[in-house]
């Protein structure tokens, strides 16, 4: 939602989450609108340092050149978003295909399309069309909101899949998608050549499990930029391996990534938690 903001308006509730290594700090509380507050998310986000420093003292204070600090708006701030913004424990778990599909499924299924609206909107061409860096028939490149588009060695870009055919990386299978993932490796790498002049190898390319959205997606990351929670073993599968793991595929329509167990975090916050661990505690008994 584009709406004008002054932040000297937004009113303090709590402290969501503040990471010292990552230079973030989310904070929860709201900003006027014409009928009542909404609750608003700032996340705070330090920007790069200029390359050729090799020590530095950084202070906050009113000057022209490069901005500090990078804030992220999230007005109005859904329970979710106050929930994956919150500072929360983390239990890893192990994913079999039998809880793929009792668990994750009908979760998927039941997910709101609101929440995926703006990239109904993006591929409408109905927002940030300006933006768009590459189109094909199968996905579209454009700069992920979390780029301040300036600073090159942040370089964020996102790949937008166009049809709806895959949720997440269970869905992908050797026919038909095995062609439009390196296709979209392709033009990624073209896309961040051509306009940024960076080398192949470059960029991190990769794919969540679980994502916050499930319309397939592809994040597109400069190899300098290091430290985000986006890229945690177990969430961040390079689209290098999964394509590789297509590559190995029997064409017989099944996919070894519908047959794998997937191992990765689940915060304690995240709607998926308390059904995984329900359904795990369940799946011990039985073995009990
Ligand atoms: P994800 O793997 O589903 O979840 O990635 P994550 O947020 O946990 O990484 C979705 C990606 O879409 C993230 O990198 C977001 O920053 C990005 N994104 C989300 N929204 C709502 C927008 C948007 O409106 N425009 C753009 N360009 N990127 C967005």
């Amino acid at each position: 939602m584009i709406m004008d903001i002054d932040l000297k308006q937004f009113v303090f509730d709590r402290i969501l989450d503040e990471n010292t290594l990552a230079h973030t700090l989310a904070v929860l509380g709201t900003l006027p609108s014409p009928s009542a507050p909404l609750p608003a998310i700032l996340r705070f986000e330090r920007t790069p340092l200029p390359s050729n420093y090799s020590w530095f003292s950084a202070w906050l204070h009113k000057r022209d050149d490069i901005p500090d600090l990078k804030i992220y708006v999230i007005c109005p701030a859904t329970d979710t978003h106050i929930r994956k913004y919150s500072k929360q424990n983390v239990l890893m778990v192990h994913e079999t295909p039998a809880l793929y599909h009792s668990i994750i499924q009908p979760y998927i299924l039941a997910f709101d399309p609101a929440r995926t609206q703006w990239v109904q909107d993006i591929l409408a061409g109905t927002a940030e069309a300006s933006k768009i860096l590459n189109t094909s028939p199968d996905f579209l490149i454009l700069p992920d909101m979390k780029w301040d588009t300036t600073n090159v060695s942040a370089l964020y870009l996102l790949a937008l899949y166009t049809h709806s055919d895959v949720s997440c990386i269970r869905d992908l299978r050797k026919t038909p998608h095995l062609p439009m993932l390196k296709a979209l490796r392709r033009d990624a790498s073209r896309v961040v050549h051509d306009n940024w002049g960076i080398s192949p190898g470059g960029v991190r390319m990769y794919i969540h499990y679980q994502p916050s959205y499930y319309h397939f997606h592809v994040h597109i990351v400069h190899t300098g930029h290091l430290g985000l929670g986006g890229m945690t073993v177990g969430q961040a599968h390079l689209l290098d391996d999964i394509i590789s793991l297509l590559e190995l595929d029997p064409d017989d329509g099944h996919s070894i990534l519908e047959r794998m167990t997937f191992t990765y975090g689940l915060g304690t916050e995240h709607g998926l938690y308390k059904p995984m661990i329900a359904a795990l505690a369940q799946l011990h008994d039985g073995v009990d």
